[in-house]
């Protein structure tokens, strides 16, 4: 499968377990038309495969308003909303997270189930910050201008 966009980002772990750790991972990040996949990297080396997201279940993709005192390697985040989950990556700046929502815009357009609203705040500590909703899953408090 042809590789649309590949860069090295920042991700947030997803909690998927309640005792799940928080922790912030350096991962390869590949878009294809049919994935969003994130592998290990070291010494400039891709390695093992960590993560996958089908494109066709993402149901938005939006930035994230900033948390108070984000240190610099988080200056750019931006969410992936999909069927099964909630992704945090960050962009290396401004530049690299505007290529990363046009090309993942530009991929999920057609999907079926796209969000007419989202959470512009983080979910965090068992709530978004947005609108306090205690679910991850809550309907979204913002009007996704897509
Ligand atoms: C892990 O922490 C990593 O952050 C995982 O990220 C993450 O999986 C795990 O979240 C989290 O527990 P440890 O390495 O300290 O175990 P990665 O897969 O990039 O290594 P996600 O789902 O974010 O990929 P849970 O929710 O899967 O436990
Ligand atoms: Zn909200």
């Amino acid at each position: 499968e042809k590789t649309i966009l590949e860069e090295l980002l920042l991700k947030k772990s997803q909690q998927k377990k309640k005792i799940s750790p928080i922790n912030y991972k350096k991962r390869w990040f590949v878009l294809t038309k049919a994935n969003l996949s994130y592998y290990e990297y070291d010494k400039g080396k891709k390695g093992s495969k960590k993560g996958s997201i089908e494109i066709e279940k993402i149901r938005c993709v939006e930035t994230v308003n900033l948390e108070e005192l984000t240190p610099p390697a988080r200056q750019y985040p931006f969410q992936i909303v999909y069927k099964g989950g909630l992704l945090y990556i960050y962009g290396t700046n401004e530049e690299s997270r505007e290529r990363w929502l046009a090309a993942l815009h530009k991929e999920i357009k057609d999907n079926s189930d796209l969000l007419n609203k989202y959470h512009k705040g983080f979910f965090i500590s068992g709530k978004f910050l947005c609108c306090n909703q205690t679910c991850k899953t809550a309907p979204g408090c913002t009007i996704w201008e897509k």
